[in-house]
């Protein structure tokens, strides 16, 4: 029986069955695994990845800090250039172990569809409910503490990282990052150059600016397809060698998210996930007064309503100069997230090849 009585407007809730947990991610199958593959010709690799300590600092997300790496003990001692022989007298070998505490969308990550949900009347029943994807509930199926002090907040902020025993306080079930790691998310992508268009200034680009990069770029999206979007951002980020100013952000193409024309074109191009180079794919935080309406509209379309992954502060600008230079816009990716059961996003590490 479905979750929901009522579903989105425009949603794909069922379409991939009632407990569906992929999404659109049910577009790349076989078929579109073999069409990435079609576009392999060069034999190129590119890593589409940040090193996972940048930005730097807490400045794009005061929430999100740095990955901070510990040993671990072994053999009781500090299991760093640690001895072997410790525990095995006449053992030659040190041995290095650690743990690292990771904010999973510090750096170059894609967005669970647990990430973001949506105040909506799934039940029918004229009271609104948290509800996420396919009427996964707040609750009962994404489950968090309602206290900080449980959510083991305060002592992750000191950055005590994990001991035996110490457990998870959040858990996303059915929307959760493993989801889409499980998929292997491989397959055909497409690529589509706003910086050569728009350079680094701040740009909204909507639905009209898009098409007419698209047509100008002879780029053509279908069903199943990944959207990889460059904007320049993380190129410019990254020149600031994990320091950045806060004064130079607010730079570089970001999608329109409020746009009624770009997101149905988004639905009805069957993308079966979309990542960017930028903070967060669209315009954030929002320029106006908001009245029962989403502060993040794109994330909900994309992680609510259709079922799209959204991938974040990607590394794309070598990627792009190689397909510009090659008159070329598709290549295979390769993206898939952590199995980390629980979590509403993961740290990626892409890779194109060409
Ligand atoms: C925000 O919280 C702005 O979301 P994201 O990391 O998806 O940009």
């Amino acid at each position: 029986m479905a979750r929901w009585r009522n579903r989105p407007e425009g949603s794909t809730w069922g379409d991939f069955g009632q407990d569906d947990r992929m999404g659109r991610l049910n577009l790349v199958g076989p078929d579109q695994v073999r069409k990435g593959v079609a576009e392999v010709r060069d034999g190129v690799t590119f890593c589409l990845s940040l090193p996972l300590n940048l930005p730097g600092g807490a400045v794009l997300n005061p929430n999100r800090l740095p990955p901070v790496l510990r040993p671990t003990l072994r053999s009781g001692a500090i299991g760093f250039n640690c001895d072997m022989m410790i525990a095995f007298p006449g053992a030659s070998d040190v041995m290095c172990d650690d743990l690292v505490v990771l904010h999973t969308q510090y750096s170059t990550q894609w967005d669970a569809f647990g990430h973001a949900g949506s105040h909506f009347d799934a039940d029918g029943d004229g009271t609104a409910e948290r509800v996420f994807y396919n009427g996964w509930r707040a609750g009962t199926d994404v489950v968090g503490p309602d206290d900080l002090e449980l959510a083991g907040i305060r002592s992750l902020g000191r950055v005590d990282g994990a001991t035996e025993g110490t457990a998870s306080t959040s858990n996303a079930g059915p929307v959760d990052i493993s989801h889409m790691a499980r998929h292997g998310v491989q397959g055909r992508a497409v690529l589509v150059d706003l910086e050569a268009h728009f350079g680094t200034e701040r740009t909204l680009v909507g639905y009209e600016a898009l098409s007419r990069v698209l047509d100008a770029d002879d780029v053509v999206v279908e069903p199943g397809d990944l959207l990889v979007l460059h904007t320049g951002f993380t190129r410019l980020l990254a020149a600031q060698h994990g320091k950045p100013d806060p004064d130079s952000l607010d730079v570089c193409a970001v999608l329109d998210g409020a746009d009624p024309d770009l997101q149905n074109w988004i639905r009805d191009s069957g993308v079966a996930a979309i990542a960017a180079d930028n903070y967060a794919v669209e315009a954030f935080p929002p320029d106006h007064e908001l009245q029962d309406e989403p502060a993040l509209p794109l994330h909900e379309l994309c992680l609510f309503r259709l079922g799209v992954h959204l991938g974040e502060l990607w590394w794309i600008s070598d990627l792009a100069a190689h397909l510009r230079a090659a008159g070329r816009s598709r290549f295979l990716l390769t993206a898939p997230p952590l199995r980390l059961p629980g979590a509403v996003g993961s740290p990626v590490t892409p890779i194109a090849t060409v």
